[in-house]
């Protein structure tokens, strides 16, 4: 039973369930970002703490971002007995992340064979005020009996990666007692670290050196009845930047540490609270999404991007995907521009490489990287290695071209609501006609107008297809949008001319003709055509594999899919939701809803959350609300399996998305926000702040 919808809570620990609650248990403040692994080492444990943008090459491998040296970890032994919940379970336990300030509490009553029971007290935090400062407060309670702890705690570089190490060493000091600092470069010659550590509490302790594990040690008898407190400091400073102080909070500071870290989330939650009267696990799941959108969101340019699963595991090795323009981007563009403009950004600086990427594939324009990492070239591998078998190719990188179109559609998006100008006519204008380009040099003249060959569309099941819908509807609506833009730069102050983007206005004016060429394939019944031959592809009944936990995809295997009408995830359906002019009227959306949707199987995380979206639009609300709750499951639930390798990021943000643009139905109209309610059956009501051209909305939504 939900009572506090800021806190998410555990109140068992289960091994086999581990890795995924070490993924929902991430903390984060837009800088760093650890994992929910425990103070103690456990067996198959993914210890890692992040810093945004911090990516390295090491070699053999494909870039990602390298987790730092871990600053959580605590070995501790009671009486002798190693602190180890698997080896003798816990007779209390209880774990909350506190949503509102970012501080996450484990409880523990534990007593090991021949020891007193001890209560144990670890919080964790990641300062939201100072970003590179991480702290750790522990509380032994000796309940019964006297205890002697052995404590061990420091930097430890031995963990954090799973593919090879990151950092070497370079040097530790210890310039007082308690004072650890370490130095590291990473394995790629790309960056360099320096660690400070501090551990107040401890009274003497020994420190042992070891240069990719130094730590402190001590030996403390706590008397039956009193307490230990322990605090530690840690502070990261990456390439000897500037911006971050190395020193450390005083002494006795961690519940002020606390409280500064709540306040700077507090000014954060004022535009992205959300409220539903009626129903607090939504809430609660709201919250969860929010905080960890906003803990993963770079909130000045770094250079970092926002990773397909956060900075909460290794899954797809932080690269970013379409996910974070089409579901994270808006989310923010509504609640917390600047941190999409700070995406936008990252967007623009991967400009060069997308001209690169076009030029390569010997087209013009820009083409940008379906996964990108520090820069804007192309990251995404071009083989898989499956445990068991061959290395299969994976072919996203070079077809699925959507993506161009994707993030000039964040961009326009941010630019409609905010009508920051200079964005558009700094950046946006280039990564719009830039694209459309693109799209000129890749259509092929054909029967029935221009088409697109040999593409992915979001729908990854069918590969190399032509004229998915998606894209070419994308590609359409990016050339339109371009033309439009122009229009709007040619008398708008301070935009640059055309000339200056390199291009003239006779390029641009053949754009819209182009558009209205492109394949646009529907029945007489305005059901899309998702790809050429769709439509003859054999049908299977997708309820009749049910119950199943695995995709259809590893059932039925890639060879035969490609002759299967079975999607994995919204198409015709995303497209429509994106521009809605595609849904002309309510029929043909509910006709293109009905033809698609059983054959749809959510086997991507971005689906169901879009599909509870669409289903709302569609005053469909009690399949849109069952939508919305297996969408919050996989997470919150694990109910993909492979939780373990990070928060889903484009299902948090479209979950947002599916309650305030689906539910509420916010749009944009002439004046400002529009609502449109198509709440479900417990929700009384949904609160929510939209930011319009820099005024603030308070938002509350009833039936
Ligand atoms: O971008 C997605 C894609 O649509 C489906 N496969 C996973 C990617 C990363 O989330």
């Amino acid at each position: 039973v939900t009572t506090d919808t800021w806190l998410l809570t555990e109140d068992r620990h289960v091994p086999d369930v581990a890795g995924w609650k070490e993924a929902i248990f991430t903390i984060a403040n837009g800088y760093l970002s650890t994992r929910g692994t425990f103070e103690e080492r456990r067996a198959g444990e993914l210890r890692c703490t992040f810093i945004n943008g911090l990516f390295v090459e090491p070699p053999g491998e494909i870039e990602l971002l390298g987790a730092v040296p871990d600053w959580t970890g605590l070995s501790l032994t009671v009486d002798g007995e190693p602190f180890d919940l698997d080896r003798r379970p816990p007779a209390g336990y209880r774990r909350t992340l506190d949503l509102r300030s970012g501080l996450l509490t484990r409880t523990v009553l534990w007593r090991g064979a021949e020891t007193g029971t001890v209560k144990l007290t670890f919080s964790r935090l990641l300062s939201m005020a100072r970003p590179n400062l991480a702290a750790l407060h522990l509380t032994v309670e000796a309940l019964t009996d006297t205890v002697t702890l052995d404590v061990e705690t420091g930097l430890d570089a031995t963990v954090g990666s799973p593919a090879t190490p990151v950092w070497t060493p370079a040097g530790v000091e210890q310039p007082s007692p308690t004072l650890l600092t370490a130095g590291y470069r990473s394995v790629d010659g790309r960056h360099t670290l320096e660690v400070a550590m501090r551990m107040d509490g401890l009274g003497d302790a020994k420190a042992i050196t070891e240069p990719d594990h130094p730590r402190l040690r001590a030996t403390v008898t706590v008397p039956a009845g009193e307490r230990l407190e322990l605090t530690k400091y840690v502070a990261y400073r990456p390439d000897r930047g500037p911006i971050h102080p190395m020193d450390l909070p005083p002494e006795g500071s961690f519940s002020s540490v606390v409280g500064s870290s709540r306040t700077a989330w507090s000014e954060r939650w004022r535009g992205s609270g959300v409220t539903i009267d009626g129903d607090a696990e939504a809430e609660l799941a709201l919250h969860f999404a929010a905080f960890q959108l906003i803990g993963a969101a770079p909130p000045t340019d770094t250079g970092a991007g926002i990773g397909a699963r956060l900075m909460s595991g290794f899954g797809y090795r932080h690269h970013v995907f379409w996910d974070t323009d089409i579901f994270i981007t808006p989310y923010f563009t509504l609640t917390q521009p600047d941190l999409s403009r700070t995406h936008l950004a990252y967007r623009f600086r991967g400009l060069d490489g997308a001209r690169r990427k076009a030029a390569r594939f010997g087209r013009k324009g820009a083409f940008w990287a379906w996964e990108s990492a520090a820069t804007g070239d192309d990251v995404t591998p071009e083989w898989s290695k499956p445990v068991f078998g061959p290395p299969v190719r994976i072919w996203t990188g070079q077809l699925q071209e959507h993506i161009t179109a994707d993030v000039a559609w964040a961009a326009d998006h941010y630019w409609r609501w905010t009508g920051d100008d200079r964005f558009m006519a700094d950046e946006g204008l280039a990564i719009t006609l830039e694209g459309a380009r693109y799209w000129v040099s890749r259509v092929e003249e054909g029967s029935g107008g221009l088409h697109i060959r040999d593409v992915i569309g979001p729908d990854e099941y069918h590969i190399h297809v032509d004229d998915n819908f998606y894209t070419n509807a994308m590609a359409a609506w990016q050339l339109r949008r371009a033309v439009e833009l122009a229009h709007w730069a040619a008398s708008a102050d301070g935009a640059p001319r055309l000339e200056e983007l390199g291009f003239t206005a006779g390029e641009v004016a053949g754009f819209a003709a182009l558009a209205d060429r492109i394949h646009l394939h529907s029945r007489r019944d305005g059901v899309w055509e998702q790809h050429d031959g769709f439509f003859g592809l054999a049908e299977i009944d997708l309820a009749a594999w049910e119950p199943r936990v695995r995709a259809i995809y590893d059932l039925l295997g890639e060879e035969r899919l490609q002759h299967t009408a079975v999607i994995k995830q919204a198409d015709v359906v995303m497209a429509m939701a994106l521009i809605p002019e595609h849904a002309r009227t309510a029929v043909t959306g509910a006709a293109n809803w009905d033809y698609y949707a059983p054959k749809t199987d959510h086997g991507s995380s971005l689906s169901l959350a879009l599909h509870a979206r669409v289903a709302a639009r569609l005053g469909r609300t009690e399949e849109a609300y069952e939508l919305f709750g297996r969408a919050v499951a996989i997470d919150l639930a694990d109910s993909m399996g492979n939780g373990r390798d990070g928060i889903h990021a484009a299902t948090q943000g479209g979950l947002l998305l599916a309650a305030i643009e689906g539910f509420a139905g916010l749009g944009l109209g002439e004046d400002g926000p529009t609502t449109d309610p198509r709440l479900p059956e417990p929700w009384r009501s949904i609160g929510f702040t939209v930011q319009h051209r820099g005024t603030t909305h308070e938002m509350e939504v009833t039936r």
